[in-house]
């Protein structure tokens, strides 16, 4: 029977033509920007830079269709590490049957050719069945690991029949090479439950530093803040006490829930964090990124809180499978001071902007805190923009 589709050969002849073309699609900054970060054009990652391979049986005798066997849904939330002269990402991919699974991609200059390699990462069980892990925090601790923190999710026992009863913990691997993982015990912490951990990338007073964001259900809703505490050992984490260094608040972007983001960039002035936000709206849930400075010594306190969102969702990146929606989980700091932001849109796929440390640095630190009051915002926008009509009268 006639339908669409070409042969076999021609077909798969078209398809890897397309994918050429995806990975070999320059990106361009979109200028003119806001001075603080660069967003560029086109994703660095979708659900289209899955290679074929992962996707299509090319056994003509099993699959005369060519038919995409198994669909790949996203490419989201990815962990970010420099390694020599590669940009790699360790994506969320998030296949048709909705379950994630990790995967590297590299690029040679950070903002477009990303390729996966060959195969996903294989991550290896802790002895319970792992029925989903996602959002991989990449952190090169000062013990000689990369670390690779992620929230592991499983069935809650408790509540047998609930379909949507689950419990979320923090898994731990780690790796020399990003290629050969290995997987230690999950992190134990006071909370029940426990998503968005990120593991500091240097020792304080001699041991292991974790951000942490306790939650009492699974959804984290109505949460405290995201917190912070101390463990002896990664090979056997235990987190004895949490303390909240972030809180949420009312009416603010994370009025309802936060979570740090990839680990925390060493700076002269202090450490850098981003973090996301996450309000509540008639539409759902918002999720936006912001940046906060804390002490070098102490890199619980945190110094500087500029006010607001520093990038929520825009155009086309507030439309995916879960809309409105940016997430940030890598970035990258190059030598020279500049700055790689991995963020993905809507739980859909992976943008980068780019910055660098001093343009962060003047942001957080001059950037106003939330005055929390309506008639304070405004006193403190008339007073910026009566400051500019009075130097275009002098002009
Ligand atoms: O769907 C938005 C995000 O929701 C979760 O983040 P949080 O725990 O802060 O609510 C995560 O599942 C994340 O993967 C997802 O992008």
């Amino acid at each position: 029977m006639h339908d669409e589709f070409d042969a076999f050969d021609e077909r798969k002849a078209q398809l890897e033509a397309a994918y050429r073309a995806l990975l070999t699609r320059r990106n361009e900054p979109l200028k003119p920007g806001n001075g603080i970060f660069m967003r560029w054009r086109n994703p660095v990652l979708t659900r289209h830079h899955a290679p074929l391979n992962w996707r299509y049986d090319f056994d003509e005798a099993r699959n005369p269709f060519l038919m995409e066997r198994l669909g790949i849904n996203a490419a989201f939330n990815a962990g970010a590490i420099r390694l020599g002269d590669e940009y790699h990402l360790v994506a969320r991919i998030e296949g048709n049957d909705r379950k994630s699974f990790f995967a590297v991609a590299s690029s040679p200059n950070g903002v477009d050719g990303f390729r996966f390699r060959d195969l996903p990462i294989a991550l290896t069980e802790t002895g319970e069945r792992d029925t989903n892990v996602y959002d991989m925090r990449l952190t090169r601790h000062e013990d000689g690991w990369i670390y690779g923190l992620f929230c592991v999710e499983r069935p809650d026992p408790e509540n047998p029949g609930d379909n949507s009863a689950c419990i979320a913990q923090c898994g731990i691997a780690r790796t020399k090479d990003l290629d050969a993982w290995k997987r230690l015990p999950d992190l134990k912490t006071p909370s029940p439950q426990q998503r968005n951990v990120v593991l500091h990338p240097e020792f304080i007073d001699g041991r292991y530093a974790l951000y942490t964001r306790p939650q009492v259900d699974f959804t984290g809703a109505a949460g405290e803040g995201f917190g912070w505490g101390l463990a002896d050992s990664m090979e056997d984490a235990v987190v004895t006490q949490e303390t909240v260094i972030d809180p949420c608040r009312y009416h603010t972007v994370k009025e309802l829930k936060n979570g740090q983001g990839p680990p925390p960039i060493r700076t002269e002035a202090g450490w850098l964090h981003l973090a996301h936000g996450v309000r509540n709206t008639a539409a759902g849930y918002r999720y936006v990124l912001y940046l906060m400075l804390s002490d070098l010594d102490e890199p619980w306190r945190i110094t500087h809180r500029p006010g607001g969102h520093l990038l929520a969702p825009e155009g086309a990146e507030r439309v995916g499978d879960v809309s409105n929606v940016v997430f940030s989980n890598g970035w990258i700091l190059d030598d020279d001071g500049r700055v790689f932001i991995y963020y993905a849109s809507s739980d859909t796929r992976v943008h980068v902007a780019t910055s660098t440390v001093e343009r962060l640095l003047d942001y957080v630190e001059n950037t106003p805190p939330d005055p929390f009051f309506t008639a304070d915002c405004a006193e403190r926008r008339c007073e910026l923009a009566q400051r500019n009509i009075d130097a275009g009268k002098r002009s």
